[in-house]
């Protein structure tokens, strides 16, 4: 699927405005800073391409404003804000990915996400038409985020991309996800969850209503990260295209501590790694995110957080465990 195996667009997604606290708009930057892609592009045969998407001042920033600037819309804290900028990553990834190239998004807080998988939906309608390369999503979160307006408990939209970008959270006029139509969608019948174990019960009632794929951490335990690829991979196929939008919160707190919501009993990271180099394998991974480091949480162990990222992120783009 993809045109352009050399050409990796990395979109720095310097965005917390979907979060309950700043800091997570520093992940990009420390990523960066870990020299991370020059092993990448000296290992591989990737050349990078750089784009940086920041807070808009003008619309009033979700950590420093007060909420006067960007009043709740049902329920949700700083929604044109947050809409504003997903709808930026939305663009920037249609643009490369329309181009076929790999598009890596670091964040940020995962309401880009709502970005990412509408901008990958959207170039692939257009490069091929119609669902015979309708996009496949992996979401690796501790995570469900498919809250809706209606059911999140506490209005913080990065708990809520997976609604935005599949449509059943509509969107609410006003620059609020109003840019989001129906070439932007995903398909929930093509999207599986691995990694849950914090889901809120509103969400577990989604995910049923729907008939999402999900592996809970549950059945990663009971089964091994090994069957769980090979049931997550036939069930998605093996002719499609594959997003995988990767919460760093998916990895067991001790792997991943600097970010926002830890959640015990997660992936080790040797599962973490696993699954990227699964998804690598298919040859069909066309994008992904990593998502929710933020510097600010348990900052002695941020080395920690980088490294894990970084092993993630190379074993997806098959540098290093080329031979397992
Ligand atoms: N489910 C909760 C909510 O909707 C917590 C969401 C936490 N989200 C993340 N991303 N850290 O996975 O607010
Ligand atoms: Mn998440
Ligand atoms: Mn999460
Ligand atoms: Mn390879």
């Amino acid at each position: 699927f993809l045109t352009d195996h050399s050409c990796l667009a990395i979109i720095a997604a310097r965005f917390s405005c979907g979060a309950p606290r700043g800091g997570a708009e520093l992940g990009p930057g420390a990523l960066i800073d870990s020299r991370i892609f020059s092993v990448i592009q000296s290992k591989g045969s990737y050349v990078c391409s750089f784009d940086n998407l920041s807070q808009d001042k003008s619309l009033g920033n979700a950590i420093e404003s007060s909420d006067d600037s960007d009043p709740d819309v049902d329920g949700m804290k700083s929604p044109r804000t947050v809409s504003l900028a997903a709808k930026r990553v939305s663009e920037c990834v249609y643009a490369h990915a329309r181009q076929g190239r790999f598009v890596m998004t670091l964040g940020g807080d995962h309401s880009m996400g709502i970005g990412t998988l509408t901008g990958s939906a959207r170039a692939l309608r257009e490069r091929f038409g119609g669902t015979s390369a309708e996009l496949s999503v992996l979401w690796v979160d501790a995570h469900a985020d498919i809250n809706t307006p209606e059911t999140s408990l506490s209005g913080r939209i990065h708990g809520m991309p997976v609604a935005f970008a599949s449509g059943l959270a509509k969107s609410r006029g006003k620059n609020v996800f109003d840019w989001i139509t129906e070439t932007h969608l995903i398909n929930l019948k093509k999207f599986v969850y691995i990694g849950l174990r914090d889901v809120d019960e509103a969400e577990e009632n989604l995910i049923k209503e729907n008939g999402i794929k999900a592996f809970t951490m549950d059945d990663v335990r009971r089964q091994g990260i090994q069957t769980i690829m090979d049931l997550a991979l036939e069930y998605l196929g093996d002719r499609t295209p594959i997003h995988v939008s990767y919460d760093i919160d998916s990895l067991d707190p001790e792997w991943a501590p600097s970010t926002g919501f830890p959640v015990t009993r997660g992936l080790s990271l040797e599962e973490g790694i696993y699954i990227s180099h699964r998804l690598h394998k298919t040859g069909n991974l066309i994008a992904m995110d990593l998502v929710e480091i933020n510097p600010l949480i348990q900052p002695s162990k941020l080395g920690k957080t980088l490294e894990s990222a970084a092993s993630v992120i190379k074993s997806a783009l098959g540098i290093d465990r080329e031979d397992i």
